[in-house]
C-alpha cells in the first residue's frame, strides 16, 4: 500500500514512492485563489460569472451571443480625446448586457444613457438627441421609468476608469438599429433618476455613436 502525505495548501494527497512502485502522483494544483486585476476592473467582478457561465454553456452559445452580433460604441470627449469603447450585446434571454471601459472621466457620480441618435457630431453633444425612451418616463423613481436608455450613474475615482457591465432588459435589438441609430453619452452630473425628461445630470461631457459588431 502507498502511503498517503498531505499536499501543500490542503488540496488533495499524493502518494509516497514504494521501492519498486511507480512514481509519485504530484499534487494537484490549488485553484488560484488571487490574481493581479487591473485597476478599476473590480466593479465588474460581481457580474463576470454570468460571462463564465455563459460561454460554459457551450461554443456554439458562447459563439452566438457573446461575440457575434451586438453594438461597440468608441467615446470621445468634447476636446476629442478618447475614453475608451462602450458595447451592448444581445443574450440568449433577451436581457442586453451593456459593458463599460472607459478612461480619463472626471471623478464623482456621473450619468450615463443610452440617447436616441447616433449622432456626436454636436460639440455639446446635443445632436444625440433624448434618451432612448421607448413609451417610458425617465428614471427608476418614475412609476412608469425608466427609459430603455437609462443606466445606473457611474463613480469614477482617481485616474477616471470605469469598468463595469449592466444587465438591460428594457432595450431591444430596434431601438439600437433604427434608422437613426443610437448613442452613448457621459453627463457631467448625477442622474437623479426622476427629473424629466433626462435625471437633471448636466452637461454632455463624452459621447460616443454605436456601430454593429462584427
Ligand atoms: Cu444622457
Amino acid at each position: 500500500m502507498p502511503t498517503l502525505r498531505r499536499c501543500p495548501g490542503g488540496y488533495g494527497d499524493a502518494t509516497e514512492p514504494m521501492q519498486g512502485a511507480e512514481p509519485p502522483r504530484p499534487c494537484p494544483v490549488p485553484p488560484e485563489r488571487t490574481r493581479a486585476a487591473p485597476k478599476g476592473a473590480q466593479a465588474m467582478r460581481p457580474i463576470l460569472p454570468v460571462a463564465a457561465a455563459l460561454l460554459a454553456a457551450g461554443p456554439a452559445l458562447a459563439e452566438s451571443h457573446m461575440s457575434q452580433g451586438g453594438w461597440i460604441a468608441e467615446v470621445q470627449g468634447r476636446d476629442g480625446a478618447a475614453h475608451g469603447t462602450v458595447t451592448v450585446e444581445p443574450t440568449a434571454s433577451g436581457t442586453m448586457v451593456v459593458e463599460l471601459d472607459l478612461a480619463g472621466l472626471p471623478t464623482g457620480t456621473l450619468a450615463v444613457h443610452l440617447h436616441e441618435t447616433g449622432d456626436c457630431s454636436a460639440e455639446d453633444f446635443s445632436s444625440a438627441g433624448g434618451h432612448i425612451a421607448g413609451d417610458a418616463s425617465h428614471g427608476v423613481e418614475s412609476a412608469d421609468g425608466p427609459h430603455p436608455g437609462d443606466l445606473p450613474n457611474v463613480l469614477p475615482e482617481e485616474g477616471g476608469a470605469v469598468q463595469v457591465q449592466f444587465f438591460n432588459d428594457r432595450l431591444t435589438g430596434e431601438m439600437m438599429t433604427d434608422a437613426d441609430g443610437a448613442a452613448f453619452v457621459v453627463h457631467a452630473g448625477a442622474d437623479d433618476y426622476e427629473s424629466q425628461p433626462a435625471g437633471d445630470a448636466g452637461d454632455r461631457i463624452a459621447c460616443g455613436v454605436f456601430e454593429p459588431r462584427e
